[in-house]
């Protein structure tokens, strides 16, 4: 590091003090903790980025957001250039970068890092970085340290984007490091232009005058409403109403959002008996989850949820009849187009979802929790849908099954304009320009869903039916130290404190159709357990004992 480098670090990150007593993780998403000590977080996280961009020599993201947490909470992550999470080895560097106890710390880790990566920083190579945020208040002054951070690297330039929604950002770094159009107008044609042609592809349209093309769209107060309401003017063929779109009187997240309505399976704020046999859709802060669900008649506040694990069904049941046609005609064609298709889900989706999906003959594997595990997974395949039961999930399409689908193959392999075949392929290459290739996205996944029901003409409830979900409980237990459980297996095993998971298995082998599991969270400090059964009250009872055995393991006594 040349001197004029090492100066304008030293005096830099003085102005940014870390927080004195704090531990800080780049957990499963990034940087997450209340926005009030995160200012040296976020200049740390800037250098970061500059540092991976200089690293890469290509355009990186960084995003400020903390998703579904509370509105008092922010977080910062990094998008690699293919638009992914940060890669995992970077992750001990980040760590380590935002724990340095002082400037002086933190400019020697900076110095042996880049020494280590042969990063040189002597301001001969330039960086760029595209910079956004959710709707929090807090994002704006955080947004402003990131910035100085990128500033500290000479040669490290941040493009600003504003407000946007994670996939919109993971979307523009994807595709800026690919050489084309990264606008948010560019994104918002893209969607529109894709969706409508899957929708003109459907050999039943006109056939589909009873169609209810009705959908209330909860969005969390946040980014996502506000997104929907821009798009929503470019999309023919829906009529969207949207709710808690943040620029009424609602706080973000509070009792609104995919998160609450998945977790708590209860109607979100201004729903309610008006909306009943309704489509309705929960996003959830920054918009990289969604979750449907129905308002069901009667006094309850329960809603009948339609979850990440059914969307996934949905989109493999759809791409799989796309498939089957295409490989009936490979035959008689020169190309011979089949195409490995995998779905990826974690230890949480619903029992009921991994048979009914294994029973359609598809190939299913487990990942950890977190997208960047099942986002890695589902690329080994040609076509690899990924789906956490939360609702974040999306469909990645390798480029060899891109060329494929592309109009010069159709011809060379003799197949007619207009036949089946044909349309075949036309949906699925408007599927994979329609779903985001970088990251789960709220407003690119609304869209798939919406094609495919009307596709198949089917109404939620319809969709529902595909499957029944196994009753599951979910709960959370605070522990001193929830590093001390390690799992294996996909997170479905605990191999670390021994002994516990024999004692989860004698509990298991009490209920018909019993599963639990248990993991450290990685956004929050507890362990996290779940438990399915083959009803409501033993899933409830296995959640419950196997939460008492964690306290008894390691806990402090306040299991919640
Ligand atoms: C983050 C992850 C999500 C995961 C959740 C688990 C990303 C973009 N998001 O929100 O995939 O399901 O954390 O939280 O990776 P937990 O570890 O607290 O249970
Ligand atoms: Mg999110």
């Amino acid at each position: 590091m040349n001197k004029e480098q090492l100066d304008l670090l030293l005096r830099e990150s003085d102005r940014f003090p870390p927080p004195h007593g704090m531990r800080l993780s780049y957990g499963t998403a990034g940087f997450r903790e209340d926005a009030s000590v995160l200012l040296s977080t976020m200049y740390r996280v800037g250098i970061l980025a500059a540092l991976r961009a200089l690293k890469t020599e290509a355009v990186i993201g960084l995003m400020i957001t903390a998703s579904h947490n509370k509105v008092s909470d922010n977080g910062v992550k990094i998008a690699d250039p293919s638009g992914g999470m940060l890669t995992q080895e970077w992750e001990p560097f980040a760590n380590a970068l935002a724990n340095a106890p002082s400037s002086r710390d933190l400019v020697r880790l900076i110095n042996e890092f880049a020494e280590k990566e042969n990063i040189l920083l002597d301001g001969s190579k330039s960086a760029q970085i595209l910079v956004a945020r959710d709707t929090r208040p807090s994002g704006e002054v955080l947004l402003d340290a990131a910035k100085n951070g990128i500033g500290s690297i000479i040669g490290a330039v941040a493009q600003d984007m504003g407000t946007l929604t994670t996939p919109q950002l993971h979307w523009m770094v994807h595709v800026r490091n690919k050489g084309l159009e990264s606008s948010e107008l560019d994104y918002f044609n893209g969607l529109s232009n894709s969706f409508k042609w899957l929708l003109d592809s459907n050999p039943n349209n006109s056939e589909l005058n009873d169609w209810d093309n009705r959908l209330v769209v909860d969005g969390a107060n946040g980014v996502g409403g506000q997104k929907l309401e821009l798009l929503k003017e470019k999309l023919n063929g829906l009529a969207i109403e949207i709710r808690n779109s943040g620029k009424g009187e609602g706080v973000l997240n509070e009792r609104v959002g995919a998160d609450f309505v998945q977790k708590e399976k209860t109607v979100p704020c201004s729903f309610g008996s008006q909306d009943v046999g309704i489509r309705c859709v929960s996003f959830d802060g920054d918009a990289d989850r969604l979750v449907y669900f129905t308002v069901p008649s009667g006094s309850s506040n329960k809603i009948n949820l339609v979850d990440g694990d059914k969307i996934l069904s949905l989109f493999a049941i759809f791409i799989k009849e796309q498939l089957t046609i295409l490989a009936a005609r490979s035959k008689d064609t020169k190309i011979a187009f089949e195409p490995r298709l995998g779905v990826v889900q974690t230890a949480y989706a619903n029992g009921a979802s991994t048979r009914y999906l294994k029973d359609l003959g598809l190939e299913v594997v487990l990942t950890p929790t977190g997208v960047k595990y099942l986002h890695e997974k589902a690329a080994e395949y040609d076509i690899g849908i990924y789906f956490e039961a939360n609702g974040h999930g999306t469909v990645l399409f390798s480029d060899y099954c891109i060329s494929l689908l592309q109009p010069v193959s159709w011809e060379l392999s003799n197949v007619f304009a207009g036949s089946e075949t044909h349309k075949a392929a036309l949906r699925l290459l408007a599927i994979s320009k329609l779903i985001n290739q970088a990251v789960g996205d709220a407003l690119s996944g609304l869209l798939l869903v919406e094609a495919i029901l009307r596709h198949k003409n089917w109404s939620i409830h319809k969709w529902s039916e595909l499957y029944q979900d196994l009753p599951s409980r979910q709960l959370k237990v605070k522990v001193v130290d929830r590093t001390a459980v390690e799992t294996s297996n996909a997170e479905t095993k605990v191999v670390k404190p021994p002994g516990l998971q024999e004692a989860i298995d004698l509990e298991i082998a009490k209920y018909p159709q019993g599963r639990c599991f248990i993991r450290p969270s990685g956004t929050e400090d507890v362990i996290r357990v779940y438990a399915e059964a083959s009803t409501q009250e033993a899933a409830d009872d296995l959640a419950t004992s196997v939460a008492k055995l964690v306290d008894q393991f390691l806990g402090d006594g306040s299991s919640k």
